[in-house]
């Protein structure tokens, strides 16, 4: 009996991309054994080592892939801003909407407004959309609170909707997205508030996962950012930061001399960039929802990330202003059609440099032994379809720590 190998469940009947090193690893009518919510053995159906098994399901066809990671979005916030949308179909820029006290302000105005019930409310509604697309882990950004007890808020129903949802959650702490009103004109002395005062109960509440901040002209700058990183890194952690969406800041190298996770949205980095970031690890984490929604032109330079070797990673952003987003696929989908990458590419980008932009790569994001038995069963012929479609659903079965978990 010992040389037995227990699996809580056993999985067959589907062809496989393991995403192991970023590549599909294809595996033709596979197998993946469960126990205790790990993968305990993948491989061939036919090379199945002697086992026994409580329970096994036979999926009947189609791909298996890792679960979806949507490693950058900002699913809790109060209201919404359709309207905002509609000016800016007439003419009206993001940055003038922001100075007229529109934009993330007016997010932030809703966002204090609602209970902690109301945000979960509501967030619920949009992660049941990434659910149902194949994501099992997200990370959720706070920044539309832009105070202590604000951030808090919407750190903690965050990390809710892990106790409400089978799916992971990252948290992340944005508090410096922008300038609130009490603070108005006075941006410094905001960033003194949270170095002196809100990181550090942030991080005593133990619910943010990593620190991020938006560097850009609308928002901060990259001097002030550091004084932020500073303040974090000494807290025990990491950063990442929104960087080079609409300019060019050295924002990107910054977030690298910190060792950042990531640098998100690049459209607008430059070589000297990309060398940095490729000598600390840090993923390219590129949105095209919001490209796509402030119809920029400018995109990010993916020769360069490739020619340096620099891992990216691909996100919805879902945000109630620049990416009002519920498809990770979709995403995936855009990343091809207007930034050039390869639907294998993509599928790494939702997927294990999606782990690695979180620092969860060895538990998460690809499918080998001894990770978590997170993955989705897609009804397609090949996992090249999964940037091929925009929208539908072609998911088949989502299996999150080793249960079944349709949408
Ligand atoms: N960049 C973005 O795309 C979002 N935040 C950020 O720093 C926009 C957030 C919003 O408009 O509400
Ligand atoms: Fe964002």
């Amino acid at each position: 009996m010992s040389n037995y190998i227990h699996f809580d469940t056993l999985w067959h009947g589907f062809h496989m991309a393991t995403m192991e090193n970023g590549r599909y690893n294809v595996i033709h009518d596979a197998a993946i054994g469960v126990e205790n919510g790990l993968i305990n053995w993948l491989g061939c159906y036919d090379d199945l080592p002697a086992h026994q098994a409580d329970q096994t399901h036979q999926l009947d066809g189609g791909w298996v892939t890792p679960g979806l990671i949507d490693c950058h979005t900002h699913l809790v916030f109060g209201g919404n801003r359709a309207g905002e949308f509609e000016q800016r179909l007439n003419g009206v820029s993001y940055q003038e909407i922001a100075e007229n006290g529109g934009g993330i302000a007016s997010s932030v105005n809703a966002t204090r407004e609602a209970s902690h019930e109301q945000l979960l409310e509501s967030a619920s509604r949009r992660l049941k959309s990434l659910i149902s697309d194949g994501v099992t882990t997200v990370e959720v950004k706070s920044g539309y609170g832009l105070s202590t007890e604000h951030e808090i808020k919407m750190l903690s129903v965050a990390k809710s909707l892990a106790q409400e949802f089978p799916i992971d959650v990252v948290t992340t702490c944005l508090a410096a997205h922008a300038l609130p009103p009490e603070f108005a004109g006075r941006d410094d002395d905001y960033i003194d508030y949270l170095c002196n005062e809100l990181l550090p109960e942030v991080a005593q509440s133990g619910l943010a996962d990593a620190v991020d901040a938006f560097c850009e002209g609308i928002a901060f700058s990259p001097e002030q950012v550091e004084r932020y990183f500073k303040v974090a890194q000494e807290l025990g952690l990491p950063v990442k930061l929104h960087a080079e969406q609409l300019s060019s800041l050295g924002g990107a190298t910054l977030a690298a001399q910190y060792n950042a996770l990531s640098a998100d949205h690049i459209e607008y980095i430059t070589e000297q960039d990309v060398q940095a970031m490729a000598k600390s690890n840090t993923v390219a984490v590129v949105l095209p929802g919001a490209f796509f929604v402030l119809k920029e032109t400018q995109k990010p330079p993916v020769y360069l990330l490739r020619q340096y070797q620099v891992p990216m990673a691909i996100s919805t952003d879902a945000n109630p202003g620049t990416s009002p987003v519920l498809s990770l696929r979709l995403m995936m989908n855009m990343s091809c059609t207007q930034f050039g990458l390869t639907p294998e590419e993509a599928l790494a980008g939702a997927t294990i440099n999606a782990a690695k932009a979180l620092g969860i790569a060895h538990t998460h994001g690809s499918l080998s032994r001894g990770k978590v038995a997170d993955f989705v069963c897609w009804d397609v012929e090949s996992p090249g379809e999964l940037s091929y479609w925009l929208g539908g659903n072609l998911l088949k079965a989502r299996i999150k720590s080793g249960v079944l978990t349709y949408a």
